[in-house]
């Protein structure tokens, strides 16, 4: 089954819902190919890779800056933190190389593509400019990177990672969560969270909407902190939706396809009988686990029919 989620995220305008009223939007110019902007946006992301360095404060808020001719600062594409990995979308049959900067990787949880985030972050794009300026009587032209800024959040915000940019979904799950610390104030410590900063070909971001004040076909960059996670369980079947959609230990393969055990197209963790038998999965990974007491069996622990190898809430052979 052709993941659908490819195509919500292309329409969708993410995050940055909060931000947008209707009136920000312009109408879309009709869509270039995909595989003939993203070399594009490759280009200029690496450019500006090259050609312009980060200045990171003590909570992970970054500031980028264009290197000055002659400057000694270390371009982010000199970076030990700099990372990237390929997404492939089938939707658009483009492999994406993506960049990021891993500040800091946090020390806690995990989060997948199909979960949900809690995040701080910070977004602008970034184009051509030129300067003019009259210096002792001559016209002199200069050109420079001008970082045009489109939203912030710097009090975290929960996100549906499916429902934002597909950029997001890519990146926060290579990060982790870190601790939060109640205060008998009401204030809350967010501490060794994961911290990065994502450089997103336009898309994985709007493509060729232009959405506030962010141009069409632009890169986009998020500098993010991930505090918090909540996993999903979007088909109520008990079972936690990363669990469901594949092999959730390797991203690189969790992003390929999502299960569908019966074939009948609704993916597993949209799919409350997984293997098709008429048995909800929920009543099949219930037990009796003292005389009228019913609990649900822990994914890991859900057993398998007798005689069988697949987990019996998989297995049509019985329920
Ligand atoms: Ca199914
Ligand atoms: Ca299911
Ligand atoms: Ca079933």
């Amino acid at each position: 089954m052709k993941r659908y989620q490819f195509f919500i995220a292309i329409v969708s305008l993410v995050i940055i819902t909060v931000s947008c009223q209707k009136e920000d939007r312009v109408t879309a110019p009709p869509a270039r190919p995909y595989a003939e902007v993203y070399p594009e946006d490759l280009e200029k992301i690496e450019e500006f890779l090259d050609t312009h360095y980060v200045v990171v404060d003590s909570d992970y808020n970054t500031n980028f800056f264009e290197i000055e001719e002659g400057g000694t600062e270390t371009p982010i594409s000199a970076m030990p933190e700099l990372e990237f990995r390929n997404l492939y979308v089938e939707a658009h049959d483009v492999e994406y190389k993506i960049y990021f900067l891993n500040l800091r990787q946090g020390i806690g949880e995990s989060v997948t593509r199909v979960d949900s985030a809690m995040v701080a972050y910070k977004g602008f794009s970034f184009q051509k400019a030129t300067n003019t300026e009259v210096v002792a009587g001559e016209t002199v032209t200069t050109e420079y990177t001008a970082q045009i800024f489109f939203d912030e959040r710097i009090s975290p915000i929960w996100f549906q990672l499916e429902d934002v940019i597909r950029g997001w979904g890519a990146i926060i799950p290579k990060f982790n969560t870190g601790t939060i610390t109640n205060n008998p104030d009401g204030s809350v410590n967010y501490n060794d969270f994961g911290a990065g900063v994502m450089f997103l070909p336009s898309a994985l971001g709007y493509y060729n909407s232009a959405t506030g004040n962010i141009p069409s076909y632009a890169p986009l960059v998020f500098n993010f902190k991930l505090y918090n996670q909540k996993s999903r369980d979007h088909d109520f079947d008990r079972i936690l939706s990363k669990y469901e959609y594949g092999d959730n230990t390797d991203i690189e393969t969790f992003e390929i396809e999502a299960n569908d055990t019966d074939g009948d197209g609704l993916p597993d963790y949209l799919d409350p009988d997984d293997d098709g038998d008429g048995f909800l999965t929920k009543s099949e990974i219930r037990y009796e686990s003292s005389p009228g007491i019913y609990s649900y069996y822990d994914f890991s622990s859900i057993p398998t029919c007798s005689g069988g190898t697949l987990k019996k809430h998989l297995d049509p052979a019985c329920n």
